[in-house]
């Protein structure tokens, strides 16, 4: 497509509850959204990124600087295939999350012209996805919040449950969960890196309660110490942060760093680099599930055409929309017996509502080749 129009949008979402990790509280999501326009299509992307840069060094407001001050003036104007998005970019370092919302509104532009599902287009191979939930540390409540919290994700039929986890809340929960839901509970932990090479012998007390995997552990740039960690603890060792394209994830794979990966389009610069990991995975028979970044209904769409490859052989982190948001910008994404359903339709699947698009709008930017 020829990239004529770009609307940078930002949007303020209430999270329904307070999401609490190792690294912080959110309240709210401030979410960067994109519209690419060409003669004849138009298509969205979500940019990932936080409102703070805990989670990743990239955030929502430096997101939005470099897409204005140095992608979109190496798109706008030019004829461009959704595989050319990438490398258009390449050249401007770092900003992964950014790349990837616009990329993926090139995606859900060019397969809506073409008729054709993003689902069709990554290689799906079954139209619905087992569903998972995070949760959050708890508040004041503790434990026995947590419980509750865990209770009502169960009662509303999620498949796979994953805590937050760090020093000082760890062992206790995990063993309160376990049992009090017993031993075919999937329970997985994720530490969004809160400890060190010296933790090894406090995270193998995690090993009698038969985790699926824990999640990113240590810093994100040491694979050397999640290799150690790895024979060091019986829980497979899982990772999200580290992992930022395919040439790191095989590393990741072939040194022993980890033996399952959270796959995060935002996180490695798109779909399409998201895939690549996927294949890389799946060469080396490491299993892969889908990550979750808070998303509105329209990074749920793709997520979910993401997590219908054949080497997602674990839940992901893809809840329903009311786990998020009191209203979804999409129609809302439900759950069906644990399974969400992909969107089927062109593109992406789903638009944003144009009404409830702008209740929640606190900026809208138009930029054309012209400037
Ligand atoms: O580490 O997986 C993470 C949310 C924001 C940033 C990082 C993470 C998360 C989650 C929530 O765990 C996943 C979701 O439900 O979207
Ligand atoms: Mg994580």
């Amino acid at each position: 497509m020829r990239i004529e129009r770009v609307e940078l949008r930002r949007i303020s979402l209430p999270l329904v509850t307070a999401f609490r990790t190792s690294t912080g509280a959110q309240y709210h999501r401030d979410v960067l959204l994109v519209r690419v326009e060409g003669p004849d299509s138009e298509g969205w992307g979500e940019c990932v990124a936080m409102n703070e840069p805990l989670y990743s060094a990239e955030y929502v407001d430096s997101a939005h600087a470099v897409t204005r001050a140095h992608l979109l003036p190496r798109l706008l104007g030019r004829r461009l295939t959704p595989e050319e998005i990438g490398p258009a970019l390449a050249a401007v370092r770092g900003h992964p999350m950014a790349k990837a919302a616009l990329e993926m509104a090139v995606l859900d532009a060019e397969l809506t012209a073409q008729g054709r599902s993003l689902a069709a287009y990554l290689g799906a191979v079954c139209d619905r996805v087992p569903s998972g939930v995070s949760v959050g540390l708890p508040g004041p409540g503790g434990v026995p919040e947590l419980l509750d919290t865990v209770a009502a994700h169960l009662a509303a039929g999620y498949r796979r449950v994953k805590l937050k986890i760090e020093p000082g809340f760890d062992i206790e929960p995990v063993r309160a969960v376990r049992e009090r839901f017993g031993p075919d509970l999937a329970l997985q932990v994720d530490a969004n890196s809160a400890y060190t090479r010296a933790d090894a012998g406090h995270l193998a007390r995690l090993d009698p309660f038969a985790l699926v995997l824990i999640e990113q552990p240590l810093a994100e740039d040491d694979l050397a110490g999640h290799a150690l960690l790895s024979g060091q603890i019986a829980t497979p060792v899982c990772l999200d942060e580290s992992i930022t394209s395919a040439v790191v994830a095989a590393d990741a794979i072939d040194r022993g760093a980890c033996s399952v990966v959270n796959i995060k389009a935002g996180r490695v610069g798109g779909y399409l680099e998201a895939r690549r990991i996927h294949d890389v995975c799946r060469a080396r028979g490491v299993p892969v599930w889908c990550g979750g970044m808070l998303e509105t209904g329209l990074g749920r769409a793709a997520n979910l055409a993401l997590a219908a490859l054949p080497g997602f052989t674990l839940p992901g982190d893809i809840s329903a929309s009311d786990r998020y948001w009191r209203r979804d910008v999409t129609r809302p994404f439900v759950l069906d017996g644990g399974y969400m359903a992909l969107p089927g339709g062109p593109g992406l699947g789903v638009r944003p509502d144009p009404g409830f698009l702008a209740e929640v709008t606190t900026s809208v930017e138009e930029i054309t080749p012209s400037g």
